[in-house]
């Protein structure tokens, strides 16, 4: 029988942290999962190195599930971000090694192909509505067929989700948390208003998102929802905090415009209630943070059965391995919706050498068996952990508001 003989963790920060699990069998065979926690690094590194690695070594790869069950009921303490991302680690990993054993990608493990392709949202945005309509023109022009869609608030320095220069939007910038500022008022007057002029400008030929970052009130995101109606949006991202599960019904009975949420939600107890009370549209829980895609599989089959479709988190801190994981699924499960994309530095595409393809508004994964992403440690030694934080967002007279 084939063992697990080496379970590394690797840091790298080629423009921002990675963490990731290498495990190695005694067959020779590797498989990689993503354990990147944006801001929280170490603390899964540590959960890895110092408690999991030790459990993972003589274990049989092929046990995928056995393993998730032994790591999830075993360690007693439960859910969480970092238990969660942990363990998803192992399992893509473990996914990563069985495709590689039987020879075919991953998505011909999970079923095979629903599709032809996964729709891909891109994120445009600007520091003022001019500048928010080029983005989306350079989108479109790119072959994008949704797009979300994010600017500066007047008056409001720092709004969260809009790119300070070229290249790919890093939140995480500094060593130490930024602060920024936010009004509810301001922002309720203002994002209506560019969204329609994106309609105006564009009409209503493809899909247009926008993202709240959990910043609203229940009635506030009611308001909101309700304003945009006529703009037909693909969905309005975490309206209100995610853990506040009821609070989605008071949404729910006062708008149609679609909700997503899940994205900083780990685990299937934790979309329960959204999603058999059809409190949601689409889950946007994630391979690396929602237990694997063992685990993921559990919370989208859940939602097939009550009509909630899939709309995984892709941010640039979520790994090209989690990448590569979320498109083998997109691919493969039959309530999937879309599929967020924002891209990876060159560097990172540098240190993680993905087959992930884009073209025409859809992403596709390699016919490489397993994941079909290879890590080069010479390329990730040349860019070693630096301390970063996201920001932290704090109201007009100081106090701290969520995101
Ligand atoms: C955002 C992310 O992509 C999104 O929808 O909400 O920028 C998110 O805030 C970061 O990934 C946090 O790590
Ligand atoms: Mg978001």
């Amino acid at each position: 029988m084939s063992t697990i003989e080496k379970a590394e963790v690797l840091v790298t920060s080629p423009g921002r942290n990675y963490v990731t699990l290498r495990i190695t069998t005694s067959d020779g065979v590797t498989g990689l999962g993503d354990a990147t926690l944006n801001g929280r690094e170490l603390s899964v590194a540590s959960y890895l190195r110092d408690h999991l690695v030790p459990l993972l070594i003589g274990r049989d790869p092929a046990r995928i599930e056995d393993t998730w069950q032994y790591l999830y009921k075993g360690a007693y303490w439960r859910r969480g971000p970092v238990t969660m991302t942990a363990i998803a680690a192992v399992d893509t990993a473990l996914w990563d090694i069985k495709g590689k054993v039987a020879g075919l990608p991953v998505y011909e493990l999970l079923g095979g192909r629903s599709r032809d392709g996964v729709l891909v949202y891109a994120h445009a945005s600007g520091g003022d509505v001019p500048a928010l309509l080029d983005d989306v023109a350079r989108l479109r022009e790119e072959g994008y067929e949704a797009i979300r869609a994010q600017t500066a608030v007047p008056g409001v320095p720092g709004t969260y989700g809009v790119h300070s220069g070229a290249g790919i939007y890093e939140p995480a910038r500094t060593s130490l948390p930024e602060e920024q500022a936010w009004s509810t008022e301001a922002y309720l007057d203002h994002a209506p208003t560019y969204l329609e002029a994106v309609r105006e400008k564009f009409g209503f030929g493809f899909h247009l998102l926008h993202d709240v970052h959990h910043r609203l009130t229940p009635i506030e995101a009611a308001r909101f929802g309700r304003a945009v109606e006529p703009l037909r949006l693909f969905w309005m991202e975490d309206p209100t905090p995610a853990e506040d599960q009821e609070a989605f019904r008071l949404i729910r009975q006062h708008t149609t415009t679609p909700i997503a949420v899940g994205e900083n939600l780990t685990s299937i107890w934790d979309v329960q209630h959204l999603i058999t009370e059809r409190l949601i549209d689409y889950v946007r829980t994630t391979v690396v943070h929602a237990g694997g895609i063992t685990h993921l599989r559990r919370i989208f089959d859940l939602a097939h059965l009550y009509g909630v479709r899939t709309g995984s988190h892709g941010a640039g801190d979520l790994s090209p391995v989690t990448q590569a994981a979320a498109v083998h699924v997109d691919l493969a499960v039959p309530n999937f919706g879309i599929q967020e994309h924002m891209g990876h530095t060159p560097h990172t595409a540098d240190v993680f050498r993905s087959d992930v393809s884009y073209a025409d508004g859809m992403l596709h994964p390699s016919d490489a068996p397993g994941l079909g992403v290879e890590y080069d440690d010479e390329a990730a030694a040349r860019f070693p952990y630096e301390p970063r934080y996201l920001p932290v967002a704090r109201r007009l007279d100081g106090s701290v508001h969520d995101w």
